[in-house]
């Protein structure tokens, strides 16, 4: 039987991970990014941990990395006692063939981004339906409450699109483990992604925005039959 494509997807961040993962070293401490991606990256890094008797640390970026670190016996620790890190596994919603990145799926972005620019690497694992030649997606974008119409009077002003995310099991916009909103914003395609970013970090109420430039170093995609590995 053929696999469904959600199948050779989950196979592929599968295979991607487990590539990612063979950069962890012993005494590293890693960010732990959010998403199902990383669920996956989680799981694997536990049993690594346990089959090759390493001493490793994790930081998390949401609750869900952190129940999920904790339930698989990975040792977790803060920012405030690890200020650097070795290494930063994440997922992301989409990459561009310079290594430009859409996070925010999970409304993870803001601690995902302090975590992932901590770390000496940061490795991305995806599956190749996420690599396009331009970033074009909504960008998820992280807000005080207080400021949401301003905020978003502003996005609209930037040519930008935005949408207050509802949740599931809740009535009315989605809270962040922050407290805060998110509002995903279409811009189409971005050309200058790093004049929308100064131009969104700039509106007061923005406290986060899910593009990530110039961050990651490696990009693992998994494919159908094999992984490949994206460099700048
Ligand atoms: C969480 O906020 C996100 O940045 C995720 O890393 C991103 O959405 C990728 O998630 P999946 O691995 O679930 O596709």
């Amino acid at each position: 039987m053929m696999p469904s494509v959600e199948d050779w997807r989950e196979e592929a961040k599968r295979s991607a991970v487990k590539e990612a993962l063979k950069k962890i070293k012993d005494g590293y401490v890693v960010g732990l990014g959010s998403g199902s991606t990383v669920t996956y990256a989680i799981k694997e890094l536990a049993k690594k941990i346990r089959e090759d008797k390493l001493s490793v640390l994790g930081v998390p970026t949401s609750y869900q990395s952190m129940f999920l670190a904790i339930e698989s016996g990975i040792r977790v620790t803060t920012l405030d006692e690890n200020p650097e890190l070795d290494l930063a596994i994440d997922g992301a919603d989409q990459v561009s063939k310079t290594l430009n990145l859409i996070k925010g799926g999970g409304a993870a972005l803001t601690r995902e981004k302090i975590v992932d620019s901590a770390a000496r690497e940061l490795l991305i694992v995806v599956d190749e339906s996420k690599v396009s030649s331009i970033l074009n997606i909504p960008v998820p974008i992280e807000i005080l409450p207080f400021a949401v119409k301003t905020v978003t009077k502003r996005i609209r002003q930037l040519g930008g699109v935005p949408v207050l995310r509802e949740g599931s099991g809740k009535v009315g916009p989605i809270v962040t483990d922050n407290n805060s909103f998110i509002v995903d914003a279409d811009f189409g395609a971005i050309k200058e992604p790093f004049e929308l970013e100064r131009k969104l970090k700039t509106i007061p109420g923005v406290i986060e925005t899910g593009l990530f430039l110039d961050m990651a170093k490696e990009v693992y995609v998994g494919t159908k039959d094999v992984v490949k590995v994206l460099r700048k």
